[in-house]
């Protein structure tokens, strides 16, 4: 499956580029495409999120899709990107859009992704100041369970909590969002790197949610395709029993606060020196891979 397409995917992109192309998209394909700006960063960069949609007028189901909560991980963006690319510019996933809304924030975290561009490779966290050091973990500042696990109260650490639940500019516009449109959306996706997991709640506990099964059938669904495309197999599982426990993460609130039954993590692949830092060359197979997974989301939630 491939497309002619306005971005590249043979590097990655710097933030102002990636909204560019957000902002071509919608000049060339109004009919298909809106922009919302869902508030700022805390440098005050824009967060902007692409809606896709044929029949706007009908009262469809949505997906929510997010990337780069964690500036370092820069598959995620470019995964985020790709899906784009695909739903509005390739005709032959236009069924894609004709049962579903998709909703997409391809940087979360734009300062920090900026900053791992001009200073520090591996920065996660977002550029707030705090008291001490900067930056909060996004994926540690949702408000369920909020700091149980997993999550560090000293703001110099990797996994700082923040001062208080939803104390970060993106973590509150993601919420706020995701709140007004918590009829609609049925399935949250949020891309990370690195490890090929296809992660689900819950984070803050061990027990297993109560839709379990459906949660590991579809996860398989979405692993069989990415496999048939090329890709490496995913381990699939809560992210406690799979990975590790961690509380506040955006997946458990989306299930445990917003009433989104299906909500996962999906940990890209490693590069192949450097786990999150895939050279150039690697991103194309990567995203073209991952797609064939997102389109099994897809279906399912067109389907149920
Ligand atoms: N991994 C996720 C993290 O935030 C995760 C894994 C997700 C743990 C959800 C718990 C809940 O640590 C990466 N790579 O960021
Ligand atoms: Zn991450």
């Amino acid at each position: 499956r491939s497309s002619r397409g306005s971005i590249s995917f043979n590097k990655f992109h710097r933030f102002d580029e990636i909204n560019a192309y957000l902002d071509t998209l919608a000049a060339q394909y109004p009919d298909l495409v809106q922009l919302e700006t869902i508030g700022n960063s805390y440098e005050g960069r824009e967060l902007k999120v692409i809606q896709i949609s044929t029949n706007r007028a009908a009262s469809k189901p949505a997906i929510f899709i997010d990337a780069g909560i964690h500036a370092r991980e820069w598959l995620a963006p470019a995964q985020a990107l790709y899906i784009i690319k695909e739903l509005v510019e390739n005709v032959e996933n236009r069924r894609l859009l004709e049962k579903v809304d998709w909703h997409i924030l391809p940087v979360m975290n734009p300062d920090g992704y900026e900053y791992t561009h001009t200073d520090e490779r591996f920065w996660r966290k977002t550029r707030s100041q705090q008291d001490g050091c900067v930056g909060t973990d996004g994926n540690r500042n949702f408000g369920y369970h909020w700091g149980e696990i997993g999550a560090s109260s000293w703001s110099c650490d990797d996994t700082f909590m923040g001062p208080s639940p939803f104390s970060e500019k993106e973590t509150i516009s993601v919420r706020d969002y995701i709140l007004n449109r918590q009829r609609e959306i049925k399935l949250y996706l949020t891309f990370h790197s690195y490890g090929n997991y296809l992660l689900y709640p819950w984070g803050f506990t061990s027990d297993l949610p109560y839709d379990d099964s459906e949660l590991r059938g579809l996860a398989e669904n979405v692993n069989a395709a990415i496999v048939e495309a090329g890709g490496d197999s995913y381990e699939i599982g809560t992210s406690t029993n799979v990975l590790y426990a961690a509380a506040g993460g955006s997946d458990d609130w989306a299930k445990g606060v917003a009433g989104i039954e299906l909500s996962y993590t999906i940990e890209l692949p490693a590069g192949r020196f450097g786990g999150f830092n895939p050279s150039p060359t690697e991103i194309s197979g990567h995203v073209q891979q991952t797609f064939e997974g997102v389109v099994v989301y897809g279906e399912y939630i067109a389907n149920k």
